[in-house]
């Protein structure tokens, strides 16, 4: 009976806040703009094999499209339906895509754009991407349905119908966002059709959602809609397990909307997180890496166990969103890496890695006027596959981060040192700076202008381990640089500052 309690206990202080990966699997990866026939592919031949918990997917249901001449990739953001088709695939290879990564235990995250339709600009037809008739002009969408009642025409005080200011949290949760069409959740109607969709995902098997724009909803909407939402699919999860939920809030301080407004509904997005990362490895500001040693909660970040953590997301690696310049992403790969390493090694959060596709930046006066730019496509529009070349990097356009050695080891290192301490932390009171996770892990950074020469506490058991930065362990060798542990834990470190990654990570099950 006692035990029974506290299972209870457990699952209902946990519940939405769980990533429902599978145990030992601790990161995800946003697999931005993939075609669900790939996706499934990657699940069974990458994902599974290196420990990947899940992938992040764009959004799955019928949005408008828009040719200017080119598609956008944020039409995605603009719904015209429930319905299960998109430039990613038809309702059949979502759920072939779901079944097969499952089955191979990567679980899958669905980005929900439930806060609007699209833009009130978006016009009459059938440009959609299942070719349902809509007038966003008359707010009709009969393929949901919904009509114009179903919106906060009527309920929005500024005088354009759009967020103006963004210091008073009425305009913020009841009027437009850039014109999209604010849906009106205190409708149980609407609630409901929003409920049923996410349901129907459910069903299909999918662990949680991103909850797009929920800084644009009132958290006691929210928690209507997700109050009747059920729970996970028996084939894949335990009995009474609860979708995880994650809801997009940009709270960098200073607005009227706080992200600790919805800690009730599930975790939330740090975007401190990146901005302030960034900022370090960057060196900006008079910052310095050894001020990371109380990151965290101790750099004003929400607590843990309620933060989604990135170093950058689709939005921010091309100007959207929030974060501004100091965001590292693949197209500073030295710093990238060294943040994403960062970032796995340490315990704060639950982590996901963003793979996205390279497009052509072009900057003028600062900002990139390509930054609308859609993915790989075909000229019928139709998004590129995901190619392989030989030597595992991703081809047609497609970045794969994911799949960069130094970024999939630290995703493994994040698994073997999974529920252990932050242990042995070092620094030169510069840009020099190491850590531990109990016994189990140890990692060493150099970001300074001169080399790294320490012998450091490493917290591991004596032997021989491969760095999984510069290689990894094959067979009983390492590819890279071997760094060698005595019986009191102690190891001795070279890092050259200009060396092709200037970071170094050991854990036990790359030793010799
Ligand atoms: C434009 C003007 C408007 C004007 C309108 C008139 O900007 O001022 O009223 O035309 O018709 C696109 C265009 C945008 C256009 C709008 C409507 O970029 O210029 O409005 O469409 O036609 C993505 C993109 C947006 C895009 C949107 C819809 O980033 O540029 O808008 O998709 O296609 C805030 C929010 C946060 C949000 C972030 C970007 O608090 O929630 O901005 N992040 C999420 C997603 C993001 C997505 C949305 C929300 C919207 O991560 O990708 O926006 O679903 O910080
Ligand atoms: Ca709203």
């Amino acid at each position: 009976m006692k035990i029974f309690f506290l299972l209870v206990a457990f699952e209902l202080c946990w519940a939405q806040y769980n990533p429902n990966t599978k145990s030992g699997r601790t990161s995800i990866v946003h697999l931005f703009e993939w075609r669900w026939a790939d996706i499934a592919l990657e699940c069974e031949r990458y994902l599974a094999p290196n420990g990947y918990g899940g992938v992040q997917i764009s959004p799955p249901n019928e949005n408008i499209v828009i040719t200017n001449p080119w598609r956008p990739w944020w039409e995605r953001y603009q719904p015209i339906s429930y319905k299960l088709c998109s430039r990613s695939g038809s309702e059949n290879e979502f759920i072939d895509m779901v079944t097969r990564c499952n089955n191979v235990g990567v679980h899958i995250y669905v980005d929900a754009v439930v806060n609007h339709m699209c833009g009130s600009g978006g016009g009459e037809g059938t440009h959609s991407t299942c070719g349902s008739y809509f007038n966003a002009g008359t707010r009709d969408f009969p393929a949901v349905p919904y009509s114009a009642w179903d919106f906060n025409d009527g309920k929005c005080k500024t005088y354009s119908g759009e967020i103006e200011n963004y210091n008073d949290a009425y305009q913020v949760r009841d009027c437009r966002l850039v014109s999209l069409l604010d849906l009106a959740l205190e409708k149980d109607y609407v609630r409901s059709t929003v409920a049923n969709f996410m349901n129907r995902l459910i069903d299909i098997g999918v662990a949680g959602f991103r909850i797009d724009a929920s800084k644009h909803m009132w958290p006691g909407d929210m928690k209507a809609f997700l109050d009747k939402l059920k729970n996970l699919n028996t084939s894949w999860f335990p009995e009474g397990t609860k979708p995880f939920i994650f809801q997009e809030v940009i709270d960098l301080g200073g607005e009227a909307i706080s992200a600790s407004e919805y800690f009730g509904n599930g975790r939330v997005t740090e975007f401190k997180y990146g901005a302030k990362l960034g900022t370090v490895i960057r060196r900006w500001n008079g910052e310095k890496m050894a001020y990371l040693k109380n990151w965290g909660e101790g750099w004003g970040f929400m607590s843990s166990d309620r933060a989604l953590v990135f170093v950058d997301n689709h939005d921010n690696q091309r100007g959207h969103g929030a974060g501004g310049a100091s965001i590292l992403t693949f197209w500073d790969p030295r710093l990238y890496k060294m943040a994403i390493g960062f970032m796995l090694a340490h315990p704060y959060g639950f982590t996901r890695i963003m793979s996205s596709f390279r497009w052509s930046r072009n900057f003028v006066d600062g900002k990139d006027v390509n930054d609308w730019m859609g993915p790989p496509s075909n000229s019928d529009g139709s998004t590129k596959s995901v190619t392989i070349n030989p030597d595992t990097t991703c081809g047609n356009g497609w970045v794969c981060e994911h799949r960069w050695r130094q970024i999939r080891n630290m995703a493994i290192f994040r698994n073997v040192v999974d529920g252990q301490a932050f242990t042995n932390w070092w620094d030169n009171n510069s840009n020099q700076v190491a850590f531990g996770r109990g016994n189990k892990g140890f990692i060493v950074f150099n970001n300074d202008d001169w080399n790294l020469s320490e012998t450091l506490q490493t917290g591991l058991p004596a032997g021989t381990y491969c760095d999984i930065i510069s290689g990894e362990k094959e067979g009983n060798s390492c590819t890279g640089i071997r760094i060698e542990v005595q019986g009191d834990g102690k190891a001795y470190f070279q890092i050259s500052n200009t060396a092709e990654d200037p970071f170094v990570a050991i854990h036990v099950n790359a030793k010799l």
